[in-house]
């Protein structure tokens, strides 16, 4: 029996959906949420995406050859994004020289494990941990200013597009998986929803 990310979604779709419908999404919508709580998610991602373009590095680096150009094209996006966060932070007047909170730091240290899987995992990881900012971002609908550009970002049409190519790469590899490697990867996605929630949920702690 073969398994495939949508299955996998559909198996565990309340945690899904409280990995992409949270109160700091709707805040932004709302225009309820303070500079504060907004800033301290802004410095915490930018942190992530240090730690995921290294992840998506080492992803790069046990691909099969016709795998290469979505994952050298998502890599090019990740080079704009982060220079994109800097050029955010600056606007703000946020340093990005911060400590990592818990979840940061935690979801941070799974993306670094994931490289002890097997490729087709480490292939799920990747687009659950891209569908939920796609999903996340695009749920809600068109976002007001200053929130307007966050939210196209990760929702606009082309990283959907994206996200649809790194699902038929995982749905690829899990086709040739065993039964375990299968679980794996559905554990996969269940902790990176545990982790999305979480993530979200780091603008209403304190920083
Ligand atoms: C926490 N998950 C988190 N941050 C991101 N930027 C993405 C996913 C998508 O790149």
């Amino acid at each position: 029996m073969t398994m495939t990310c949508q299955e996998i979604l559909k198996n565990h779709q309340p945690l899904w959906q409280e990995a992409t419908v949270h109160p700091f999404l709707e805040g932004c919508k709302q225009g309820t949420i303070t500079p504060e709580q907004f800033n301290t998610w802004l410095v915490q991602d930018y942190q992530f995406v240090v730690e995921f373009t290294r992840m998506l590095a080492r992803i790069l680096s046990v691909a099969p050859r016709h795998h290469f150009d979505v994952l050298l094209g998502g890599l090019t996006a990740l080079k704009d994004e982060l220079n994109w966060f800097q050029v955010k932070a600056a606007e703000r007047n946020l340093s990005l020289d911060v400590a990592k909170q818990r979840t940061c730091e935690e979801y941070s240290q799974f993306l670094e494990n994931l490289a002890r899987t097997p490729y087709a995992v480490q292939a799920t990881g990747l687009w659950a941990v891209e569908l939920a900012y796609n999903q996340g971002w695009q749920l809600p609908g068109p976002m007001p200013e200053p929130y307007t550009e966050f939210a196209d970002r990760w929702g606009n049409p082309g990283f959907t597009d994206y996200v649809k190519l790194l699902e038929q790469q995982a749905d690829e590899m899990l086709a040739d998986a065993s039964p375990e490697v299968q679980k794996d990867a559905e554990q996969t996605v269940i902790t990176v929803a545990q982790f999305e929630k979480a993530f979200w949920q780091m603008a209403f702690n304190a920083s």
